[in-house]
């Protein structure tokens, strides 16, 4: 199983009110070329999919034509979830529809967890999509299905409302418990040697944050261990801006599609792909990099500085002033 993974796309984001979404699409063009050549069974994209909750009509233009040419073109599934940035109810929007189709899309959690199952010649991969959720959103969830909106009985899960009495829902106050939770639901579904992959968006902790990333929590709490992740077979994460990993590669965060503040001048932007074999533990990962790397994107320029500076009009150069 090839899994392209990408993360925090932040369509429709300006840079000092100048728009980035011709080179937005430009890096998009990459991905798709990408996709092209090598054929992944699946395009994960965990989340920021827009920069905000409202974004420009362009930006869902772009990514309107990048779904229909990953998805209806090239025929390859894409599942993406809301991040910090994004909307639940607009992301999720047709998210119903479009499954048909291919392009797996969750702006909120709904429950009990579902998977999507894939397949290849080693069996079924199981894919969770677990959008941006605010542990008191997980918690009202929760208590409004404790009280009187249950699923059907046989669709509970062994931790499920009906056997958990006072105790249930279970008080979830930080991000860590969130996730907690999260895998306990997975755990509770799977097999232990079965395969599986959660989509999500979070912030690990001892991750290296960036200029441009919104805070998850105002005073602390929003980091989660990486040993949460560990019983899964591969966490594809989304949030965090730079490249980067833990427990051995198996929790990556594939970082944003280009460079968003001056703090990610040196950055390397990069797409991720990730190939499962029939083991529980990924395989080989191969480390893409993406259109970035030819465009100056975001660049922090000290000493004499050039005036006008002189880019290409659609890569902009944050000046940094200093005495
Ligand atoms: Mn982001």
């Amino acid at each position: 199983m090839k899994i392209l993974h990408t993360a925090d796309w932040h369509l429709g984001k300006s840079l000092n009110q100048f728009s980035l979404l011709a080179d937005q699409e430009a890096a998009l063009d990459q991905l798709l070329a990408l996709a092209a050549t090598e054929r992944p069974d699946v395009v994960v994209l965990a989340g920021d999919i827009y920069d905000r909750a409202v974004p420009p009509a362009e930006a869902v233009a772009l990514f309107h034509r990048t779904v229909n040419r990953l998805v209806m073109d090239l025929n390859i599934p894409l599942m993406a979830i809301a991040g910090n940035h994004d909307n639940a109810e607009r992301i999720h929007y047709g998210a119903q529809l479009f499954e048909r189709q291919g392009f797996y899309v969750s702006g909120y959690f709904t429950y009990p967890l579902q998977p999507i199952v894939l397949t290849d010649a080693y069996g079924p991969v199981y894919f969770y999509l677990f959008p941006y959720t605010e542990p008191e959103m997980l918690r009202a969830e929760l208590r409004r299905l404790a009280r009187n909106d249950a699923p059907a009985q046989d669709s509970l899960p062994p931790d499920g409302p009906e056997n958990q009495g006072a105790d249930w829902p279970p008080s979830i106050q930080t991000h860590e418990e969130v996730f907690r939770w999260v895998v306990a639901q997975i755990q509770a579904q799977r097999q232990p040697t079965d395969r599986v992959v959660l989509v999500g968006h979070a912030f690990v902790q001892g991750g290296a944050p960036s200029d441009s990333e919104r805070k998850l929590l105002v005073g602390g709490a929003e980091f989660i261990a990486p040993a949460v992740f560990g019983p899964l077979t591969y966490t594809a994460l989304g949030h965090l801006h730079q490249p980067q990993h833990f427990n051995e590669g198996r929790v990556r965060y594939a970082g944003s599609l280009l460079k968003y503040s001056t703090s990610e001048a040196k950055h390397q932007k990069s797409f991720t792909i990730i190939a499962l074999d029939g083991r529980w533990q990924p395989g080989k990962s191969t480390w893409c990099p993406s259109a970035t790397c030819g465009w100056s994107g975001a660049r922090c320029a000290r000493g004499n500085l050039p005036w006008p500076a002189t880019s290409h009009p659609s890569s902009p150069t944050i000046i940094c002033l200093s005495n």
